[in-house]
């Protein structure tokens, strides 16, 4: 099977599992894990921020982002697929007690003005808003990257009227790989950041939020409140050590080979797809009218495995799962399944 459902699917390699089995760890709890918190300190200097709090998942490090940042009645401001609004389970709701005023974008990514026409004066009637999150790469942005000039229209707005910055950089890296804007030149503009380990770096788990050295210690508290305070968890955090060190750079492949999976299959009757607009490692297209689960059952049985995200939309994401040779198969059967 070619597995391009998610690149969540990646699997740690021989070299990630010796360095995990080699990992010293402690009682993170107690603060005790040093390779936690040697995780820790790297992701926050990646970042460019003072402390970073290593969580079980990325929906956990946007959690306590929301948690951490707003009051039960407050208002945050996210795109209308956002990855904290649309695949959360209704978190921010029933974690924080706040509403999402969704704003719908273009590929995942809205403008300075929609926020700024978001905004409202200050009045009894209306719930006081405090954040703005946004998601780079946007995932049901087909992977799209907010340009950084756009990051800071929409920065200004918000600060401008007292707002804080969250971003979901869950596919960060990625952004970087793509553009060659440092992580850190984009996490100047947000006061938290959530990154994750176990997509396309291939960790098997965990995901960190980094900002203020105060912030991250009220985070942690309701870390532990929900559940995410991790024992001996060095073993996993030397697994997202080693991604860091290891597997940044070659997420280009990712992107070169998403790009080849889009140029194979776009000219395809079914698909709507333009292959200039993938920038890096997902795949998002149009398949009606054919039903895109009857089209992914289909495609699943001839070996390949993609992800329908809506009744006409399936996506596809490459990883470190798969080779140059795998898109050149996935492009043959999807040809044999598709002319079917
Ligand atoms: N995304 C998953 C699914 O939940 C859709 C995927 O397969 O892409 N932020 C972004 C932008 C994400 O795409 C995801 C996972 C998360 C946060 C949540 O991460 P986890 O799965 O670690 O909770």
């Amino acid at each position: 099977m070619i597995d391009l459902r998610s690149d969540t699917v990646t699997q740690p390699t021989p070299e990630m599992r010796a360095a995990m089995a080699a990992a010293e760890v402690g009682d993170d709890v107690f603060g005790d894990d040093p390779t936690v918190n040697e995780l820790e300190r790297r992701t926050a200097e990646v970042l460019g921020k003072a402390a970073a709090v290593y969580v079980p998942s990325g929906t956990m490090s946007n959690q306590l982002a929301i948690r951490a940042h707003t009051e039960p009645g407050d208002e945050i401001i996210l795109e209308a697929m956002g990855h904290s609004f649309y695949y959360e389970g209704g978190g921010a709701a029933a974690l924080s007690g706040v509403t999402c005023r969704t704003l719908p974008g273009e590929r995942g990514i809205f403008t300075a003005g929609q926020v700024a026409a978001a905004l409202r004066p200050a009045n009894v009637h209306y719930p006081p808003t405090r954040l703005v999150c946004i998601e780079n790469t946007s995932n049901c942005g087909g992977g799209s990257v907010w340009p950084l000039e756009r990051i800071v229209e929409v920065e200004a707005v918000a600060r401008e009227a007292g707002l804080k910055m969250h971003m979901d950089g869950a596919r960060l890296w990625n952004a970087a790989v793509a553009t060659g804007i440092s992580e850190r030149e984009y996490a100047e503009h947000f006061d938290t950041v959530s990154v994750c380990f176990s997509k396309g770096l291939g960790a098997p788990v965990g995901s960190a939020l980094a900002g203020g050295a105060e912030f991250i210690e009220r985070a942690r508290r309701f870390r532990k409140m929900l559940g995410g305070g991790m024992r001996q968890a060095g073993i996993i955090a030397a697994g997202a050590l080693y991604a860091l060190d290891h597997h940044r750079d070659r997420l280009a492949d990712d992107h070169a080979n998403a790009k080849a999976l889009a140029e194979g299959i776009a000219d395809l009757p079914v698909v709507t797809l333009e292959p200039a607009e993938v920038e890096t490692n997902i795949v998002l297209f149009g398949v009606g009218p054919t039903p895109s689960k009857e089209l992914v059952a289909r495609l699943a049985e001839a070996g390949v495995a993609v992800l329908a995200t809506g009744p006409d939309k399936v996506r596809a994401v490459t990883s470190l799962m798969v080779s140059r040779d795998d898109v050149t198969g996935a492009i043959e059967v999807f040809r044999r399944v598709l002319a079917a």
